[in-house]
């Protein structure tokens, strides 16, 4: 099987290639330059019409979306371990990742992008700082989702979980939250950067933890 992920260093991207490393799946990493609007390409709009990373082309194929390429990857992946074998344990692993994609997600999106949801100056200052409070109390429950990792959010395995938290974390700092405030989620996510897996996908990706300038 031929992959190839579209990815933007430290953005969402990061949950499929970390996956792709737990794996050990070959694939080849395209680097898109979310910065220099490289996703609005028209060649990159072929891919994904929303104009966005992640994007796993599977044999030529664009699938779009991460719990999409979750799926996926579970499915073409057992000897993985992904996610839990246990249904119930299953379900409720892909209830978090999907809390993930669809609430401090789109909020985070809101303190990148502030310009897509205001006029005026003020009005992108206002969505600002509503989308970076609301996002720190979402850090607030991941830190709770996290008590219990023993030592990653699975288990012994990292998994997509690992990754999509360490990002979250990891964007707070770039709506003035200081990772510190969160003392055992910024633990955590420094365990999970020593992990191999991730450790290969941060070099790839020239990233770090260290994004609050406070
Ligand atoms: N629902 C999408 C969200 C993807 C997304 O938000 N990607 C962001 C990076 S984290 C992006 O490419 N943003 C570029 C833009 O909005 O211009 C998914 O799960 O894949």
């Amino acid at each position: 099987m031929n992959l190839q992920l579209y990815f933007s260093p430290g953005a969402c991207s990061f949950v499929p290639h970390v996956a792709l490393e737990v794996a050990k799946a070959p694939f080849e990493p395209k680097l898109v330059k979310l910065h220099k609007k490289e996703q609005f390409a028209p060649e990159y709009l072929a891919l994904n019409p929303s104009g966005q990373v992640p994007v796993l082309v599977i044999d030529g194929k664009p699938l779009t979306q991460i719990m999409a390429i979750v799926g996926f990857m579970v499915r073409e992946f057992p000897q993985a371990g992904l996610l839990p074998a246990d249904p119930w344990a299953r379900a409720q692993a892909v209830s978090q990742l999907s809390w993930m994609n669809t609430t401090p997600h789109p909020t985070a999106t809101r303190f990148f992008y502030p310009e897509r949801y205001a006029e005026s100056e003020g009005g992108r200052a206002e969505v600002k700082k509503r989308a970076a409070e609301e996002f720190r109390g979402y850090l607030e429950r991941v830190q709770g989702m996290i008590a219990g990792a023993a030592p990653y959010w699975l288990g012994e395995r990292i998994s997509f979980h690992d990754a999509y938290a360490f990002t979250l974390l990891r964007w707070g700092g770039f709506a003035g939250i200081d990772p510190r405030a969160f003392p055992a989620y910024k633990a955590y996510a420094e365990r999970v950067m020593q992990a191999p897996p991730v450790a290969a996908a941060l070099a790839r990706e020239r990233i770090s933890l260290d994004t609050y300038k406070g």
